[in-house]
């Protein structure tokens, strides 16, 4: 390890990879010591007068070329440093798509801070859980232009976690201070980082209990960034559109923003990710690649039929977070030519790519292959041994750029993963002759009904199928005779006459039609608005059953 500062006990309750991997990596040049913020110190020499971002509409940031926003980004680090923070810190960051988002988070990687990569859509037990474990000196936020109020989030955060030394506020900043910008001749900025310390922490997207946070070291995270890059052929001739919120994994660096400034192509925000917004966004700035997950697609899919907007731009929609079904995947394709790419990644690390030359048939009917020769992926059933190809069982990975550990989370946390270093994903995967994986659900998102074990993602698959429904959510509804009976919630689809009900055997028997076997159809159909989401927009199953557990309390 390099000599670095004492970087504020940065490195306690982070788990390195071992030496000998470590080396490994470092020797198959798949580790470059470069920082994480030197992906655009690096393009801004070379492409110095290339766009590098533009923000969302209420963001009030023209474009900024590559030597504008790096510029931008060493006044932010200077003002945070002129501030108080010191390098190694950790630092909430939460802020909505937009260019103001960008200079504060390479800001802040310019300073050495250690950015928190929280979503919008975080609230305060999210944050000050996440405050506190990870021992966060200061949050940085914005106003509430955006509908929310996040001044008031600091003030509560303030009171509960005492660390909390700063609060920076993008726009009108109210009891708090204003985001702080200095002149970069009055104040050093730290030159190298120990590139296999965390650049950042990513925020897991759990689906049980509060979010943990995901270590990524600069040596990892640059790496994804180019290798997913290579995956999407982005050039700098690419324009991508960040519509999900950028803290996440996917848009942040799969390849995303960290992807795009790595090879000098545009990044351009928008914080309003449906069609009648989204869909000018592309026109207007020909954007050739962007990031959605499977409920957005659907949404896009259907807007192609109204939206006046020419999007044939467009060369890559990624989709991912969860699982595209396979008339889904098709719809996206006949609306907006070939132009899928499915994506089955996670804030820990591993990364599965469809190739862009996949036949569509296996675009369409798988998640993608780990994007990294150097990734090692198991998949075993419940006793841990290797099951063949084919057959389904747990997702288990290690690999250059797939954590070992939590960040301070924990002996429980420290359950997911095995002793030899293996991350447990929880997923249900079947690996294809072709190496791809296909998703096959949560291992522990079952029904068991009557003594069977029902998976509920297959059940939801098949649902979605039916004409009427759009969304589906299979949910184990504790049962007297049962143990457990199968409850499936459902979205309607734009076909079906509002008000009007789907009748259970009517689903049952077009289920049965479909080849399911009896014991998985569905004991109670109900129609509701909307499904409960996650801060990326997932469905969370987590509150979904515990609305469900009060309506039968
Ligand atoms: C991405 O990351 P996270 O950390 O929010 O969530 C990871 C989990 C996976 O373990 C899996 O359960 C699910 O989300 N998931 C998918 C999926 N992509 C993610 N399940 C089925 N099909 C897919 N295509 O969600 C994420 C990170 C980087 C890139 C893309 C997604």
């Amino acid at each position: 390890m390099s000599e670095t500062p004492q970087l504020d006990g940065l490195a306690d309750g982070y788990v390195p990879h071992p030496e000998t991997a470590a080396k490994r990596y470092a020797e198959a040049g798949l580790f470059t010591g470069r920082a994480l913020w030197q992906i655009v110190t690096d393009t801004a020499t070379r492409l110095p007068d290339a766009p590098a971002v533009t923000g969302a509409g209420t963001d009030g940031h023209r474009t900024l070329t590559y030597a504008e926003l790096d510029r931008a980004a060493r006044a932010r680090a200077a003002g945070l440093l002129s501030a108080g923070l010191r390098p190694g810190e950790r630092v909430i960051l939460q802020q909505h798509n937009s260019a103001a988002f960008a200079i504060t988070l390479l800001g802040l990687l310019r300073a050495g801070a250690v950015p928190v990569m929280t979503l919008p859509a975080h609230r305060i037990s999210e944050i000050s859980h996440l405050a506190a474990c990870t021992g966060a000196v200061a949050y940085v936020t914005e106003d509430g232009r955006r509908g929310y109020d996040y001044r008031n989030l600091a003030t509560t955060l303030r009171e509960r976690v005492p660390g909390i030394r700063h609060v920076f506020i993008d726009g009108e900043p109210g009891d708090h201070l204003p985001i702080p910008d200095a002149d970069t001749a009055d104040v050093a900025l730290p030159e190298s980082v120990d590139p296999d310390l965390p650049a950042l922490l990513l925020v897991s997207g759990g689906t049980t209990g509060l979010p943990k946070p995901i270590p990524r070291t600069h040596d990892d995270y640059v790496l994804n960034a180019a290798l997913s890059a290579e995956i999407t052929q982005l050039t700098a001739e690419d324009v991508y559109l960040a519509a999900l919120p950028a803290a996440h994994n996917f848009p942040l660096c799969c390849p995303g923003i960290f992807g795009t400034w790595t090879v000098g192509g545009h990044v351009v925000f928008t914080d309003n990710p449906s069609p009648d917004s989204a869909f000018d966004v592309i026109e207007a700035n020909k954007v050739t690649v962007t990031a959605l997950v499977p409920a957005l697609a659907q949404v896009w899919t259907a807007a192609t039929e109204w939206e006046p907007a020419d999007v044939s731009s467009l060369r890559v929609l990624q989709v991912g977070g969860s699982k595209l079904g396979l008339a889904d995947a098709q719809a996206l394709d006949a609306a907006l030519g070939p132009v899928t790419q499915q994506v089955f990644g996670m804030a820990e690390g591993l990364v599965c790519y469809t190739r862009l030359d996949d036949p569509r048939e296996l675009v369409h009917r798988c998640q993608g292959a780990p994007m990294s020769e150097y990734d090692e992926v198991r998949i075993v059933d419940e006793n841990g041994d290797d099951v063949p190809d084919g057959e389904e069982g747990e997702l288990l990975v290690r690999g250059p750029y797939t954590i070992r550990g939590y960040y301070r989370a924990g002996e429980q946390a420290a359950q997911s993963f095995t002793p030899d270093g293996y991350y447990r994903s929880g997923d249900a995967v079947r690996r294809q002759e072709t190496g791809h994986l296909a998703v096959t659900g949560r291992i522990k998102d079952t029904v068991v009904r009557a003594g069977e074990n029902v998976a509920a993602d297959d059940v939801e698959e098949n649902l979605t199928a039916h004409p009427s429904i759009r969304q589906a959510a299979v949910i184990g509804v504790p049962d007297a005779d049962l143990g457990e009976r199968i409850s499936a919630l459902v979205v309607t689809s734009h076909d079906h006459p509002p008000g009007e009900p789907i009748a259970l055997n009517d689903v049952r028997s077009f289920l049965t039609d479909r080849g399911l076997a009896a014991f998985k159809l569905p004991d109670e159909v109900h129609i509701v608005p909307s499904l409960p989401i996650t801060a990326i927009g997932k469905v969370d199953k987590k509150t979904l059953r515990a609305e469900l557990a009060k309506e039968n309390a």
